[in-house]
């Protein structure tokens, strides 16, 4: 099987200080905690930012700022959100993307998202579909439901993305698709052959899932912005240690971790 892409989800746009008292919340925070977590087999990091006061935010300056940090000290892959926060307006979501980081985010779909709703109108999705073509970002795909795989398709046929295509598999948000083993077979059933995909398992369903994917030989996201705990009751002490845990388990069950050129490669980022 090929080796193990690992994306760590450091900070997020909800959890707060109160859900973990070791989340990241300043660039120079994240940027150290990206780096610790790629020390530990991270390939890629999903980043969201936070402005002073710790609120979400998608200003450009403060991606500028984290992703240089990032790169003084590390060469692992640098995917912007551009989901950013449930409350923000399309053109604030999409600024990291003037950036051009390697890889960023594209929701397909909208979808109930605990008490909100995350809203992703199609013409809005087409619009940073092509936004990203534009400026050579390559999307991930994040699937909170199965129609959302369909919506990527419509793109192909549109001629606005190429196949093969990268999908992550957000299972467990209150709204989404459960966190379940059953759906991720689903899902992993319905994009095309050729595709590469992760999953994003939240709150307790991380783990599970995240050991599901290591043997179906998808890939893995794990951080804070998806579960704050180690076990049932137990914070992590940073995201180091849930990369740690699942690198471990990859090498146990026999899947080498990649190295960011290797998931550069694995992804199409360099040939
Ligand atoms: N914070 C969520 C509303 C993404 O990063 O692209 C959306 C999100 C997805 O986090
Ligand atoms: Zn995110």
């Amino acid at each position: 099987m090929e080796p193990l892409i690992i994306t760590v989800a450091p900070v997020g746009a909800e959890a707060t200080r109160q859900d973990n008292p070791n989340l990241p919340l300043t660039p120079r925070e994240i940027a150290n905690e990206a780096i610790q977590c790629a020390e530990k087999g991270a390939s890629i990091i999903h980043l969201h930012v936070r402005d002073e006061d710790g609120k979400a935010t998608q200003a450009k300056d403060i991606f500028q700022e984290t992703i240089a940090l990032i790169k003084k000290n590390s060469d692992v892959i640098i995917q912007t959100s551009t989901g950013g926060a449930s409350w923000m307006t399309a053109d604030e979501r999409l600024q990291p993307i003037q950036l051009k980081p390697e890889m960023a985010t594209l929701t397909t779909g909208t979808v109930n998202f605990g008490e909100e709703i995350f809203s992703n109108p199609m013409p809005m999705v087409e619009f940073f579909a092509k936004a990203m073509v534009d400026q050579g970002v390559k999307p991930e795909i994040e699937v909170f439901e199965v129609g959302m795989i369909y919506n990527a398709l419509r793109l192909v046929q549109k001629k606005i993305l190429q196949l093969p295509l990268h999908f992550d598999f957000v299972m467990g948000v209150p709204g989404g698709i459960p966190g379940e083993a059953r759906h991720l077979l689903h899902l992993i059933e319905s994009i095309p052959a050729g595709s590469t995909w992760t999953v994003a398992g939240i709150g307790r369903s991380e783990l599970s899932l995240g050991m599901m994917a290591i043997v179906l030989g998808g890939h893995v996201r794990v951080g804070f912005e998806d579960n704050v705990y180690y076990t049932k009751g137990v914070l992590s002490d940073g995201n180091f240690q849930l990369v740690e845990r699942i690198a471990r388990i990859a090498k146990e069950i026999g899947r080498p971790v990649a190295t960011p050129e290797q998931a550069r490669r694995i992804l199409g980022l360099i040939q």
